[in-house]
């Protein structure tokens, strides 16, 4: 491993610098941000060298079965990791995505931990474009975790995905990968389907994978269809789509202006969230444990005190995550009645009176 010193949140282009040496060099690189002096955050890339990658447009593509990891957070040196992203920050100064991850015949992509903002291009999945695709064996699976996607902005006629584009599909008999989204806020993004995600799994003569959803914040995305996340499933049965814990509230659509569900022969489990104005295919067992109610977030999309979502998801949701958007422990009992339940929306709530009581702890 060698520190590769680019300075990613100074110098906006940055990542796209770094992809370049990693490609030149074939080897594995930290990548810095911030001063010189204060840096405290980086990305850990680990690139094996048959993968491709394209100067000109920043992606990142391999066709052997590799899996894509990229993990934010790291402290300097890279011995430790905090999952941070506000502090992790992956821009791109001119037109074109931030993240253009492609694998194939099997490999699996991950992003976890970073601000991933301002991408604009006339194409799919501005800010992130994740696509893992086979025409033999089964393909991968796609997560994003712990990332805060925001002012990314799709301008193609019917582009998919202003914040995200996450994919898995297949054009054989197998099933398709599964798509997980956990503890991410995804905010001010816009395109024609999904303005701030769109997330699908698609097999062409096989079952679908699953695409789950749980812990996210998505509110003020625009599109046409499915202002805060469109969420497909396509191929013959098998496949769910699932939706828990999820704030999708407060986006804006012609049609769908929270969700827009397209699931085929699937399932689709929507449990717990606080939203409202869905279009497209009905849910199956949508029931009395969703709402919609002004979640009472703060400007940087935190639950305020009194805010509906305190305690109000389940503890049994799928990819459940053990911590919050910025590493707070996730179950808090933030209503402090006895009983630690999960949140709803990427973060999980603590009042003053805990605070106070972990900081006497730790001194
Ligand atoms: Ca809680
Ligand atoms: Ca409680
Ligand atoms: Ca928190």
């Amino acid at each position: 491993m060698r520190y590769e010193h680019i300075k990613a949140f100074d110098i906006p282009d940055g990542w796209y610098k770094a992809l370049e040496r990693i490609w030149t060099k074939g080897d594995s690189f930290f990548v810095g941000y911030g001063s010189e002096i204060t840096e405290t955050k980086k990305l850990n890339l680990t690139i094996p060298s048959n993968w491709q990658f394209n100067p000109g447009t920043g992606s990142v593509s391999t066709t052997q079965g590799d899996d894509i990891t990229l993990l934010g957070g790291y402290t300097s040196g890279c011995g430790r990791r905090a999952i941070d992203p506000a502090g992790t920050v992956l821009q791109v100064s001119v037109s074109g995505r931030v993240l253009d991850l492609n694998v194939s015949n099997g490999g699996d992509i991950r992003v976890d931990g970073f601000t991933i903002k301002d991408g604009d291009l006339s194409g799919d999945g501005a800010g992130v474009y994740a696509a893992s695709s086979s025409s033999s064996g089964a393909p991968g699976d796609v997560t994003l975790a712990n990332n805060i996607v925001t002012g990314n902005s799709s301008s193609l006629a019917s582009g998919k995905g202003g914040g995200v584009y996450a994919v898995s599909y297949t054009t054989t008999t197998d099933i398709a990968g599964d798509i997980t989204l956990v503890n991410n806020i995804v905010t001010g993004n816009s395109a024609d389907f999904g303005g701030g995600v769109y997330a699908g799994s698609f097999s062409s003569s096989g079952a679908a994978g699953d695409v789950t959803c749980t812990n996210n914040t998505l509110t003020d995305n625009n599109a046409d269809y499915g202002g805060g996340i469109y969420l497909y499933a396509s191929g013959s049965p098998g496949g769910s789509i699932n939706a828990y814990n999820n704030i999708v509230w407060g986006n804006t659509a012609s049609t769908g202006g929270d969700v827009y569900l397209n699931k085929g022969p699937n399932i689709a489990n929507a449990f717990y969230n606080d939203g409202s104005d869905s279009a497209g295919d009905d849910w199956d067992y949508g029931d009395s444990t969703n709402f919609d109610l002004d979640p009472k977030l703060t400007s940087n999309y935190h639950l305020r005190p009194g805010s509906p979502c305190i305690d109000a998801g389940t503890n049994d949701a799928p990819a459940l995550p053990a911590t919050d958007v910025e590493d707070d422990q996730r179950m808090i009992d933030g209503d402090r009645n006895g009983t630690e339940i999960a949140d709803i929306g990427a973060d999980e709530f603590i009042s003053k009176a805990i605070l106070t009581f972990l900081m006497l702890l730790l001194n």
